[in-house]
This record gives C-alpha cells, sequence and structure tokens, in this order.
C-alpha cells in the first residue's frame, strides 16, 4: 500500500510570472500581477503554485540566473510584495512552491564577482577555474544555448565552467561552503512558509572533475552519460535532505535532463531520502532529431504511450512520478500533441483528461487551461529566448537557410510558451497596460480566459470539472496503471484501479475516426464531446467509463 501524502495529491499550477499578470504596466508581469489573479486560479480546483524563479537577476535568462537568492527581481517587485504573495496564497488553503536555481548563479553574483578578481580570492573555489588548453577552452564541452562551455575571463586568464550561457556560472559543489550556501538559502525560504523547492537542473550538480573531452555522439546521451549524474550527486542529495528537507513538510520535484528509466530510483525512492519526485523528458524528447531540439522529426506515438508506461511500472514500488506535458521550456500542448486548428477545443480538452488520468503528481503550465498555441512570429527579431537565439546562430553558422531554421524554431521555440497570459479582448490581451516584453500571440481575440468564463463547454470549464474529477476519484491519484495495447498508435487506452474504483479510459489521439475496441455497455462518465454513445470515437475524443 503506497503511504499517502498531499504533495502525491497535488495539482501544481505553474507560473511563469514574467508573462503572467503586469499590475503596473511596464509590460513586465509582476508579483502583484499575480495576486490580483489568484481568484482564477483558486477556481481551477488546483492545489499548489510553482512560481518560476523571482529572484534577483540581470535576466540573461529570465531569472534562471540569480545575483541575489534572498532577494526579488526589480522588475517583480519587493520581498513586501512577496510576503504579501505567500499570505494569499496560504489564506487560500493553496501552497507555494518555489524555483531553486543551484547548480549555477549570475556572473552578477558577489560570489562570482569576488571569484574572478584574483586564484587565490576567497571565493575562487565557488566556480569552476581552469587554465586553458593548446590555446582553446580546457575541453570540448558545449553549452546546452550552443556554443563553447567554457568562458575566457582576462583578470587571471583562466576559464570558467557554465553549461548555460556565459552569464549562469556552474556552482561547484565540491567547496563545502557552496553547499552550505544553498542550504541556508533553502531554509531562508522554508522559514518564511514557502511549501516547496522544483529544483532546477539539480541532476547536473555533481561535476566530473577531470572534465573528460566528449566523444562524438548526440547531445542527449553527452547530457546523460557526462554532464547530469555526476559521481557525488547522491551524496549531496542526501545531504541536503539531512540538513534541510527532513526538517520541513515540503515538496520537491527535482528537474532532470539525464535522467532516466534506469537511474530514477537512485534520486526518488523513499529509502533514499534523496528527493520526492523529479522531472524527466523521455516524452518530451521524442521528436528531436540527430541535430536536437530544433532538427524535429515527426512524433511517434507508440512510443510516447511507451513512455508513460515503463516510467509507471519503474516507480509503482518506490519513488512518485511528475506528469506534465509542458511547461515554460516547450511548445505548446494542444499545438505540440494535439491540434490547434481543426480540433483545438476537442484535443485541448483531450490533453486534460489525459493529465488527470496518470499516477503521478499532476502539472499544468498558465495558459494550458484556454487552449493557449504555439506562436509563429514572422522574424527572429521577435524573438528573446537565449535558447531560441542560440539555435538560431549556430544554424546560420552551419549554413542553413533562415526559412527552414524559422519552420523550425516556430514548431519549437520556448518563447510559444512564454507569450503573455491571454486574460481578455483588451489591447495586449489584458496582459499589460503597456508594451509587452514578448509579442501577444494575435489569437488572443478568440482565445482567452473571459470569453471562454462563462461559455460552460469551454475549455476552461472542462479543465475545472476535469481537475474536480480527479480530486473526487483516489483511484486516479494512487490505482494500479495498466495500458491496453491497440493496433492503432494513435489510440491510448488505459484503466486505473483500486479496490475502491476502476476506470477505464480511451483517447483518441488523431484526426481520423477510430473503432472503441471491447466498449464497455454502461455510458461513459466523462467525456469531451457532446453525447457519446457512438462504437466510434470521433477525432481526439476521450472517454471515461467506471467499469
Ligand atoms: O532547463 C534545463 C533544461 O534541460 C533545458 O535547457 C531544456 O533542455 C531545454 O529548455 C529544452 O528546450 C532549466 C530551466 O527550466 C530553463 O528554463 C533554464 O533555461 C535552464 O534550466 C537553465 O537554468
Ligand atoms: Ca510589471
Amino acid at each position: 500500500m503506497m503511504n499517502r501524502t498531499w504533495w502525491k495529491e497535488a495539482v501544481v499550477y505553474q507560473i511563469y510570472p514574467r508573462s503572467f499578470n503586469d499590475s503596473n504596466g511596464d509590460g513586465i508581469g509582476d508579483l502583484p500581477g499575480i495576486i490580483e489573479r489568484l481568484d482564477h486560479i483558486q477556481s481551477l480546483g488546483v492545489d499548489v503554485i510553482w512560481v518560476c524563479p523571482v529572484y534577483k537577476s540581470p535576466n540573461d535568462d529570465n531569472g534562471y540566473d540569480i545575483s541575489d537568492y534572498r532577494d526579488i527581481m526589480n522588475e517583480f517587485g519587493t520581498m513586501a510584495d512577496f510576503d504579501r504573495l505567500l499570505e494569499e496564497v496560504h489564506h487560500r488553503k493553496l501552497k507555494l512552491v518555489m524555483d531553486l536555481v543551484a547548480n549555477h548563479s549570475s556572473d552578477e553574483h558577489t560570489w562570482f564577482q569576488e571569484s574572478r578578481k584574483s586564484t587565490d580570492n576567497p571565493y575562487r573555489d565557488y566556480y569552476f577555474w581552469r587554465p586553458g588548453k593548446n590555446g582553446g577552452p580546457p575541453n570540448n564541452w558545449r553549452s546546452f544555448f550552443g556554443g563553447s562551455a567554457w568562458q575566457y575571463d582576462e583578470t587571471t586568464g583562466e576559464y570558467y565552467l557554465h553549461l548555460f550561457t556565459s552569464k549562469q556560472v556552474d556552482l561547484n559543489w565540491e567547496n563545502e561552503k557552496v553547499r552550505r550556501e544553498i542550504y541556508d538559502i533553502m531554509k531562508f525560504w522554508f522559514d518564511k512558509g514557502v511549501d516547496g523547492f522544483r529544483m532546477d537542473v539539480i541532476s547536473l550538480i555533481s561535476k566530473q572533475l577531470d572534465f573528460p573531452d566528449v566523444r562524438e555522439q548526440s547531445f542527449g546521451d553527452t547530457i546523460r552519460e557526462v554532464y547530469a549524474n555526476g559521481p557525488r550527486i547522491h551524496e549531496y542529495l542526501h545531504e541536503m535532505y539531512r540538513e534541510v528537507l527532513s526538517h520541513y513538510d515540503v515538496m520537491t520535484v527535482g528537474e532532470g535532463p539525464g535522467i532516466d528509466l534506469k537511474n530514477a530510483p537512485l534520486y526518488v525512492r523513499e529509502d533514499r531520502q534523496e528527493l520526492q519526485t523529479v522531472f524527466h523528458f523521455d516524452h518530451m524528447f521524442i521528436d528531436n532529431g540527430p541535430d536536437g531540439k530544433y532538427d524535429p522529426v515527426p512524433y511517434d506515438m507508440k512510443r510516447f504511450k511507451e513512455v508513460f508506461e515503463e516510467w509507471d511500472a519503474r516507480l509503482a514500488d518506490g519513488g512518485w512520478g511528475s506528469i506534465f506535458l509542458g511547461n515554460h521550456d516547450f511548445s505548446r500542448i494542444v499545438s505540440r500533441f494535439g491540434n490547434d486548428s481543426l480540433y483545438h477545443v476537442e484535443s485541448a480538452k483531450l490533453l486534460v483528461m489525459l493529465l488527470m488520468t496518470m499516477r503521478g503528481t499532476v502539472y499544468i503550465y498558465q495558459g494550458d487551461e484556454i487552449g493557449m498555441t504555439n506562436v509563429k512570429y514572422p522574424s527572429i527579431d521577435d524573438y528573446q529566448d537565449v535558447e531560441t537565439l542560440g539555435a538560431w546562430k549556430e544554424a546560420r553558422e552551419a549554413g542553413k537557410d533562415p526559412e527552414e531554421i524559422l519552420r523550425s524554431i516556430h514548431w519549437q521555440s520556448r518563447d510559444n510558451a512564454r507569450t503573455p497570459m491571454q486574460w481578455n479582448t483588451a489591447s495586449n490581451a489584458g496582459f499589460s497596460s503597456g508594451q509587452p516584453w514578448l509579442k501577444v500571440n494575435p489569437n488572443y481575440r478568440e482565445i482567452n480566459v473571459s470569453q471562454q468564463e462563462n461559455d460552460p463547454a469551454s475549455i476552461l470549464n472542462f479543465y475545472r470539472r476535469m481537475i474536480a474529477f480527479r480530486k473526487d476519484h483516489s483511484t486516479l491519484v494512487y490505482g494500479d496503471f495498466d495500458v491496453i495495447s491497440t493496433e492503432s498508435p494513435e489510440l491510448f487506452v488505459f484503466e486505473r484501479k483500486d479496490s475502491a474504483d476502476h476506470f477505464r479510459i480511451y483517447l483518441n489521439m488523431s484526426d481520423f475516426e477510430e473503432k472503441i475496441p471491447d466498449k464497455p455497455s454502461a455510458n461513459p462518465v466523462v467525456y469531451n464531446y457532446q453525447g457519446a454513445d457512438s462504437p466510434t470515437l470521433r477525432p481526439w475524443e476521450g472517454r471515461i467509463y467506471k467499469l
């Protein structure tokens, strides 16, 4: 019998603050803006809010480059605003989870400002400094965002390591002082009453100190074999648990490039006392081609189903899963996994049926509750995301056709998920009275919260119903998950059951009709079309039967 906890049962709503709601007209979402919209979040029936980084930051990567871990980003407000947000969230019986970015700090953090001054500075060893080799960087490691992972620094004539941008400098966890600093920061926020952390690229914190050259292989393999899962990772996470986490009733979810089926239990099995859950990316990288994310190949739905099946089985006796289809780093779910033109409403509803019937803690990302879609900016100049701009630069240098690169950016750019939240039909979608930092998606006139609010058949109201349905049936949280094999790759059929209930879920993830194999005689209890007694599933039709 699985032990029951609040964080296993939670439905989490993820906020990207920069794009959520701007309260003062400077074009940038902020903390008072979030407070203004808490009623909307509460109305969904979720339990937890996860906010992407809100700490002081020069915003080279929108807050994932922190210059002061104990202060709030100027554009987002003040610590008083944060305290009010936390209070308002708790007042509504919701919980607040923050983003802990501890693999790297900003180069503008005082630790790094000190560190770069001299080779014998007390902070030198907070980061990885190495001499160059043969007139170049210490090894051939590439950054996630393109180019070398090493930056030369003139003051001391050495290179420092940065797995992301050169303004996101990797912290040296080998140094006990660094670990203490991070643990103290965690306690600072927990003592304020914060309810947990999503831990950014936590799988990367332990490095292979001999910094071996990487051989010719896909970037994904390099991450898994070289950058992630380093020699001391589990020692650090266990220490963090002992020193900090074990003293609080909080939730932890480690973000994990390089976390795979094999090593995941080492991070999350309860007896290991490390993390409660992780985000893996096995279903998110299925369409990456040989040259990675910006070289996409068609999505393989057979593989998609397998990933959910394998991961559930792997974590069934120890650990706990995370269920998500998108976040601030990926395309919009209805554009990627659904059909955002012909079957916009149907497929958006089907996707929330999928999310709310899987075993694990469920995450929904801002805007998905109204079916926000990808955006197609006409020019590269409209894009802001460092990853997108890095991919553009590399592809241009490799001589690729600009039109072709732009097409893959339309499909894959992280900015797809970062366009301002579409609240209403007012200018800038009601997000801001000023010029938004990133252009709004022009489809806000058709897709927005206020239009869906009063339409009982809207995506938004279906989200509310689906979340409530999950909350009413603990079988959907804890029950066994059994996939039923089908001939059609696009037909996803599975059951959830325990002693209380037994559900069979049919999801037609295609633009075509599908025959329902083994159709139950009773009527379905949830469905996303009007009327659901036909023997075939219409395009993107989903049905939940109680057996
Ligand atoms: O993302 C880590 C990560 O693995 C991403 O680089 C991912 O591979 C990519 O975005 C997929 O397109 C985390 C944060 O979620 C991301 O926003 C940050 O840019 C990154 O860490 C660095 O902090
Ligand atoms: Ca603002």
